[in-house]
């Protein structure tokens, strides 16, 4: 049985994508939550990851004897792992779209990541108009996320970015949260697309967890009181 490690659900971003992507095409697999109770080296998810992980990080996969790190990797593991799930978009050119928003997904949108950190249990619009006037590379990446969003869902005609389900959408989930955390705003098509991100199973089974958890880490959330 596959085994899959994630931090909290709240706060764990790059966790989500692989989350989702497992419950969406409905792989079988034993999850293991870790509380970040912080990434120093006495911490307790440290000490647990470090047997078991190159980086010390979450997400991790572990099939068998074969371990993965990095979501972009485990993605990627999966999808030739269970080529019947069709995790990828089946037409050469789609894929190769496919594999481009995520990987630009993977390696950017730094201002959004640093000033919109994940907290799907929080709604913080106030904080987010603050952000929207203040931070002009916040407003660049979001632009850049519209940009996608409108291109591929007028490209392959929704519901989803490249019409069914695919290691896109998962990849941009999280996404989809911060921005409904913040309230960023966002055009009618994009916004929709949001909606219906939201109303996944998958994405739904992980806020339910992520809610559930109610475990409020003061380092990811340096500007929201416990009692916000
Ligand atoms: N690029 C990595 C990022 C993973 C990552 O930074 N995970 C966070 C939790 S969301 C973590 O484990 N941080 C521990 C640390 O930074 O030491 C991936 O895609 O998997």
């Amino acid at each position: 049985m596959i085994k899959f490690y994630t931090g909290n659900k709240n706060y764990s971003s790059w966790s989500m994508r692989v989350g989702v992507l497992l419950a969406q095409a409905q792989i079988a697999h034993e999850e293991t939550v870790l509380r970040m109770d912080g990434f120093g080296p006495d911490s307790n998810f440290k000490r647990q990851l470090r047997a078991l992980s190159p980086t010390g990080k979450v997400p991790l996969l572990v099939d068998g004897d074969t371990t993965v790190w990095e979501s972009l990797a485990i993605v990627e593991y999966l999808a030739e792992r269970f080529p019947e799930k069709h995790l990828w978009p089946q037409e050469r050119a789609a894929r190769a779209r496919a594999r481009s928003v995520v990987a630009e997904l993977h390696a950017g949108f730094g201002a959004l990541r640093q000033h919109c950190s994940m907290s799907i249990e929080a709604h913080l619009p106030e904080v987010g108009a603050l952000i929207w006037r203040d931070q002009a590379g916040v407003r660049a990446d979001v632009a850049r996320v519209v940009e996608i969003f409108s291109e591929l869902l007028g490209r392959h005609g929704g519901p989803m970015l490249f019409g069914d389900f695919s290691i896109a959408d998962a990849y941009y989930a999280p996404m989809c949260m911060r921005f409904a955390t913040y309230e960023l705003p966002l055009p009618p098509q994009a916004q929709a697309y949001v909606e219906r991100v939201r109303q996944l199973p998958g994405v739904k089974a992980w806020v339910d967890a992520a809610r559930a958890e109610n475990d409020f880490l003061a380092f990811e959330e340096p500007y929201r009181l416990r009692s916000a």
